[in-house]
């Protein structure tokens, strides 16, 4: 049973502006949108994923709500979901380019990942990078 004291403080937590907005269930992760092939501003985003969430799932969290993360895939038949589309600028197979996927770990650590946004389960604090990068 929670006293008067500690209900008030409970409640002002919830209501306190800033708070986090976060449960145990909820893996923090970044996004940022980079372009190694035209001079275009990056981009930073913050979301989570839920416990062994995919990035994917985090990726339309952010979409849907609202600070104007877009993006498109399509559907392989054999490897499931692949980015084709990030903030409106497309990849293009005649001009070989594509967006990839990287990640960049606490320490600092920047490696390509051997599956897509379908399959990648994120880690607390990773960034993401979706670089738009030629092949
Ligand atoms: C060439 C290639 C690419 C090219 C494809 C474009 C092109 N027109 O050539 C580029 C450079 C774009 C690419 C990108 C990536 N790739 Co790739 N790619 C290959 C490779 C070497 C050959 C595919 C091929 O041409 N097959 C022959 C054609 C005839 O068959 P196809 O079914 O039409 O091939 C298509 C699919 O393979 C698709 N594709 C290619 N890569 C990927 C990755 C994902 C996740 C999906 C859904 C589809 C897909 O593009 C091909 C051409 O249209 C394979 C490895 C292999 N030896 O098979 C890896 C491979 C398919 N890629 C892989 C990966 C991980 C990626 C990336 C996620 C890497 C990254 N971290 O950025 C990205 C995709 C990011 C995204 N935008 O979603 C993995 C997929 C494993 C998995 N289970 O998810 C593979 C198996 C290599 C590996 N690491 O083992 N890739």
């Amino acid at each position: 049973m929670m006293t008067p004291a500690l209900l008030s403080a409970a409640l002002l937590l919830l209501l306190l502006p800033g708070a986090p907005a976060q449960d145990s269930n909820q893996t923090p992760i970044s996004i940022h949108v980079i372009n190694s092939v035209t001079n275009t501003p990056n981009m930073t985003y913050s979301t989570y994923v839920v416990f062994r969430g995919i990035l994917l799932g985090a990726m339309r969290r952010l979409r849907d709500s609202g600070p104007g993360f877009t993006f498109k895939y399509i559907e392989d038949s054999n490897y499931g979901p692949f980015l084709t589309s990030v903030n409106g600028l497309a990849g293009c197979p005649t001009m070989r380019t594509y967006w990839e996927l990287l990640v960049k770990k606490a320490g600092g650590r920047v490696f390509r990942p051997d599956v897509g946004i379908g399959c990648y389960i994120p880690m607390a604090d990773e960034e993401i990078i979706l670089n738009f990068n030629k092949y």
